[in-house]
């Protein structure tokens, strides 16, 4: 258990933020740097996304994209193999936090990815692609952005209070004690899970990790994503600077998660893990102190 463990440097989790370079690519930046003007960044992009009108909620819809590489040739080239650090992440919020939805899109022909979407409600959503190319000498992920809308009347739904006990599908999801968190400093959270017997579950595999921490700052839409690594887990633990964290579930029923956030405020924490053969994801409020 590395819970005690007094340095970043022990902690071995599997971070990635937006707005901390050592994770690259897109969301807000911090500080300022002045640069000489030239030319336009050559930069990856999300090309051809589709569906490019409005989309009409609980309707499944096709979504397709390419990853342009800043040569202008799509990105064909993915990470593969263990761990949860591979391929192509798709996730996309609803702005108030209020839905998640987390796909991993196969990569086609050409470097298209396309799946299919149900957006569960009216509103404005957030795509975010979180890209793990397979190029030599690149950075090791990335994250692309495109806002949709969905249409119908949209009313934002204001963010639950911290709630540590949550029954979903049936499991009971319960994390010990109310966190205390602060920027920049890892945590680490207990959270029991029963299954609909009131039997402690024993986690399967999914993804390349145990379970899945998704934060989403709220209004900045920032972007976090930790893992509880299985015993022998490769390419699983996240870097947030010089930081590693990963969490841990050694016993049936708990699971020890590693939290480390870039910047104080409300987070909107999606608990991802597959249980009884389906993905089942436990939601959290969580403030953040400076
Ligand atoms: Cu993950």
């Amino acid at each position: 258990m590395r819970r005690a463990a007094p340095a970043w440097a022990l902690l071995a989790v599997g971070l990635c933020a937006i707005g901390l370079a050592a994770c690259g690519g897109g969301g807000s930046s911090q500080g300022t740097v002045s640069v000489p003007k030239v030319a336009a960044a050559r930069v990856f992009t999300l090309a051809g996304f589709q569906p490019a009108q409005s989309i009409v909620p609980g309707r499944p819809t096709p979504v397709s994209f390419t990853v342009q590489l800043p040569s202008g040739q799509p990105l064909t080239q993915y990470r593969t193999g263990g761990g949860p650090h591979t391929g192509v992440h798709l996730i996309i919020v609803r702005d108030d936090l209020a839905y998640i939805i987390h796909q991993h899109p196969p990569v086609g022909p050409d470097g298209v990815l396309r799946t299919t979407v149900r957006f569960p409600a009216p509103g404005p959503y957030r795509v975010l692609v979180d890209v793990y190319p397979n190029l030599p000498g690149g950075q090791p992920n990335f994250q692309l952005f495109r806002s949709v809308q969905v249409s119908g009347a949209y009313r934002p739904r204001p963010l639950p209070a911290f709630k540590s006990e949550q029954t979903i599908d049936g499991y009971r999801v319960a994390m010990q004690g109310h966190p205390s968190l602060h920027a920049i400093q890892a945590s680490f959270v207990d959270v029991d899970v029963r299954d609909p017997q009131g039997r402690k579950v024993t986690l399967e595999p999914w993804f390349g990790a145990l379970a899945h921490a998704i934060f989403f700052h709220q209004g900045s839409l920032d972007y976090f994503h930790t893992h509880v690594c299985g015993a022998g887990a490769t390419n699983c633990a996240s870097v947030l600077g010089a930081a590693r964290v990963s969490g841990t579930s050694t016993t049936p029923g708990r699971l020890t998660l590693g939290v480390l956030l870039p910047v104080a405020g409300t987070w909107r924490l999606f608990l991802q893990m597959k249980l009884g053969g389906r993905v089942v994801t436990a939601p959290y409020t969580l403030q953040v102190a400076s």
